[in-house]
């Protein structure tokens, strides 16, 4: 994935100097000249990207037997841009958005390690909708700042689920970032595909408009009435396409699976491929369902995550959207699969001869 640079927007704002834009400004010293940046630095770590490489997914499956897996998450509360210009206070899971894919078989043991770094300012914990216990290990993994928790469960029952964080202010926490997918996959595994594709909606409540540049706090007030100003896939506007950290890419002829959550906290995605179609949707995540064919918009409610298949018989860029247009031209919510390859004109002409 091609990546932008964005070190140059953020020192424009103020926001951080190099040596914490790699994400680990404690561990990194300022030079002497970045006196007032390392003043800056001190409360917040400053990172150049939260969007998750929707690539970056465990192998499938390749084992007949359960065993223990062990996982280790880590809350990072990180300063990034939303788009060029206009930063944000996010939380998240190992610093991306959505947080790192878990892969498990049914009947394997999670074995999870949850960090709260001490630079974080606040409790965060991790709620599993992929196991049966209180709280999905909330309560079990809260921990303040400094603190690190460990729990254990069995992944009893196969599917993809949301995991995300649920402290008394959860609805800020997710909104923030926090939420990531566990993927329970069957006894029997699924069937092979060419790609995998990894992809979280959510939405941002900030006390500007979406485009304003400068610093966006966090605005309760704007969440209580629903009212985002920010609708996102991958934590960023617009970050899996051509205009941001570049989009997801398929040659036609292959097959992709995509798994996708939403966060929320509270709008609900209509999830569409346009020009395309979801060819088996997985409803609601189950993969032990019968799945449903040649869906054109599926329904993915905050705390669901889901999964389909696409083909791609023709070149050209697939655009994933919520089909609420209005976050996708105005909120930034938009992802693309770019697929490579012959034209068919049998299949698709925009230029037929007359
Ligand atoms: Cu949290």
């Amino acid at each position: 994935m091609p990546r932008t640079n964005r070190r140059t927007v953020l020192q424009g704002i103020g926001l951080g100097g190099a040596a914490s834009l790699a994400g680990c400004a404690s561990e990194t010293a300022p030079s002497a000249t970045d006196t007032t940046m390392q003043q800056q630095t001190t409360t917040k770590t400053t990172t150049d990207r939260v969007a998750a490489d929707p690539t970056d997914i465990p192998d499938p499956i390749d084992r007949s037997e359960p065993k223990t897996v062990s996982r280790t998450l880590r809350a990072e509360e990180v300063t990034a841009e939303i788009e060029d210009g206009v930063t944000f206070d996010y939380m998240t899971y190992d610093g991306q958005i959505p947080g790192p894919m878990i892969r498990v078989r049914r009947g394997d043991t999670v074995d999870l390690t949850f960090e709260n770094p001490e630079e974080n300012t606040m409790p965060h914990n991790v709620d599993f909708h992929a196991c049966y216990g209180p709280g999905g290990g909330a309560d079990a993994t809260t921990v303040p700042p400094g603190e690190s928790a460990r729990l254990r469960f069995k992944a009893t029952y196969p599917g993809a689920f949301i995991y995300h964080c649920a402290v008394p202010n959860m609805d800020t926490h997710i909104s923030a970032g926090m939420f990531g997918i566990i993927l329970v996959e069957p006894e029997d595994g699924l069937p092979a595909v060419d790609h995998e594709f990894y992809v979280g909606q959510h939405e941002l409540y900030t006390d500007k408009r979406a485009g304003e540049s400068g610093h966006h706090a966090f605005d309760t007030e704007a969440m209580r009435r629903e009212e985002p100003s920010y609708v996102l896939m991958n934590g960023e506007k617009y970050a899996l396409t051509p205009d941001g950290r570049g989009p997801m890419t398929v040659e036609t002829g292959d097959t992709a699976r995509v798994y996708f959550v939403t966060g929320g906290p509270n709008l609900t995605s209509s999830f569409h491929p346009i020009g395309n179609v979801w060819k088996e949707l997985y409803p609601k995540g189950s993969l032990t369902s019968r799945t449903q064919k040649y869906i054109e918009t599926t329904p993915v409610r905050p705390g669901t995550a889901t999964v389909a298949t696409m083909d791609f018989p023709v070149p050209g860029g697939v655009k994933l959207v919520d089909h609420s247009l209005t976050r996708v031209a105005r909120k930034g919510c938009m992802a693309v699969i770019a697929a490579e390859g012959e034209e068919k004109p049998d299949v698709f002409d925009p230029e037929p001869d007359q």
